[in-house]
């Protein structure tokens, strides 16, 4: 529907950018922080950067935050190393890791950024991955543990927690990402298990929050695309119902409405992929309530019919953007109506208007968008990095959510992947996202100096006029 006169955004909307402990702090062994299967990533190619020094945050925060005040953010979504609190996951707190949380929180509240922290991106401590990692239901205990000890320690500093980053994407494309740890689980039962016990862990800890916090708001942090039907072949549209509900409701739905999508827990139980259930399970996951809904959307994707054979799948390069096709399923199908960007991915601004819209209409709960962004090879010229590629993409999203605003949907925040470059999941610090230029290479870590990009002078802009000048 096209407007006369677009909304204006909300006087409290949240203008941020985010990050992930792992991929932007580096100091993976410093000051008594323990291993996380991220950490010690097997699938890593020798060739990316690892995540060993990243872009070097845990030492350079001060500097980092004051370059998010310059920019004029009103929030900074980043995520807490469990490794760092607890350092095997479960055992001796560590308080050198609890002080570098004070200092960032400090600092952020200091400059009047709020902050807004994931509890776990990724990064599960690799001594609880070595004892079955999610597949034993004793990581529940452990992560509402570690749940409960930062809840304490920072719930008067912080208002608003995510639970889980993307745990679709850890189902759905853990090898991709670098989640599986030392097992590289593949097998689908287990993996559906382990995915069971993550929204037992993800229940526990909202549940906690609400009991600890009455103050705070928490909510999931799922990928999510809209799914579109490759053509209006009614066949075609019950494939793209079937994946919506699979890669993207089931992760909504368990949170925000305390059951599985019907049409997901269909899928898991005619394949023989249901989770087992503890006796408390349903009474767990039903008694626990989000505040909101935070959501990462980067594309959306296209589906045709399965075909029953091979030609139902196709991978071009198969990573959590990228729409893999299951045979009996769905079947993947390119869209030609959008552009893609250095990786594959679809880019599609006005797709985060639909899926804004689709999230409404199904639970009518606060939104806010905690990853967008494009990933992309910049380059430093003479000092500059002329970044008008990611500014005409992030231009082009907030136009939409604008729109969104418009259409009725209640969003109230918009954090862009990321703050400032770091190292991705998989394909190292030159697929770079950041407002912010980190100044090394691959294997080469130069200065490391921070470097203001284009986008960085266009989005101080945006946030100044409260989304009115967009450039
Ligand atoms: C999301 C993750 C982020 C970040 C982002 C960009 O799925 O939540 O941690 O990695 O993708 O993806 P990548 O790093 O693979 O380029």
């Amino acid at each position: 529907m096209k407007y006369q006169n677009t909304t204006a955004f909300p006087p409290e909307f949240l203008w941020g950018a985010s990050t992930s402990a792992y991929q932007v702090e580096g100091a993976t062994a410093e000051d008594g922080k323990g291993p996380s299967v991220v950490d010690t990533l097997p699938h890593r190619p020798h060739d990316v950067a690892d995540f060993t020094v990243a872009s070097d945050h845990y030492h350079r925060y001060a500097e980092d935050v004051a370059l998010f005040a310059e920019l004029g953010m009103r929030a900074y979504r980043f995520s807490i190393a469990w490794t760092r609190i607890i350092p095997d996951g479960d055992g001796e707190i560590n308080p050198a890791g609890l002080a570098f949380y004070h200092h960032l929180i400090d600092e952020l509240r200091a400059k009047g950024i709020e902050p807004i922290v994931t509890l776990y991106h990724f990064d599960l401590p690799a001594a609880l991955d070595e004892r079955g990692g999610w597949s034993d239901r004793a990581t529940i205990d452990a992560f509402e543990r570690y749940a409960r000890i930062v809840f304490a320690e920072f719930g008067g500093k912080v208002r608003y927690w995510l639970t889980v980053n993307e745990q679709n994407m850890m189902v759905l494309h853990g090898k991709a990402i670098g989640t599986t740890g030392r097992s590289g689980d593949t097998d689908q039962k287990t993996i559906y298990q382990q995915n069971h016990h993550m929204f037992l862990a993800q229940a526990r800890a909202m549940s906690a929050c609400h009991e600890m916090l009455p103050e705070a708001k928490i909510g999931p942090a799922p990928n999510i695309v809209s799914v579109y039907a490759a053509t209006c072949d009614p066949d075609d549209v019950i494939a793209a119902d079937d994946w919506d509900a699979i890669r993207n409701l089931m992760y909504l739905d368990v949170p925000a409405r305390g059951s599985y999508h019907p049409l997901a827990w269909s899928y898991l139980t005619e394949r023989g992929l249901q989770p087992e259930l503890g006796e408390d399970d349903l009474a767990i996951l039903a008694s626990a309530k989000p505040d909101f809904l935070a959501f990462n959307y980067y594309s959306t994707q296209t589906v045709g019919a399965s075909r029953g054979d091979a030609s139902d799948v196709q991978i071009r390069g198969g990573d959590q953007q990228i729409v893999r096709g299951e045979v009996g399923l769905y079947r993947a199908v390119k869209n030609d109506n959008l552009p893609t960007n250095a990786f594959g991915w679809e880019i599609d601004p006005t797709g985060l208007r639909t899926t804004l819209r689709r999230m409404w209409d199904r639970y009518r709960l606060p939104l806010i968008i905690t990853e967008n962004g494009l990933g992309a090879f910049d380059e430093l010229v003479n000092g500059r990095v002329h970044d008008d590629y990611r500014i005409d993409y992030l231009r082009r999203h907030i136009e939409q959510i604008r729109l969104a605003l418009a259409d009725g949907v209640m969003v109230f925040g918009y954090c862009p992947w990321t703050a400032i470059d770091l190292v991705s999941t998989h394909q190292g610090i030159g697929k770079r996202y950041g407002f912010v230029y980190v100044n090394r290479d691959e294997n080469d870590l130069k200065d490391l100096a921070r470097i203001r990009k284009d986008s960085f002078y266009w989005y101080q802009q945006v946030i100044a006029s409260h989304g009115d000048d967009l450039g």
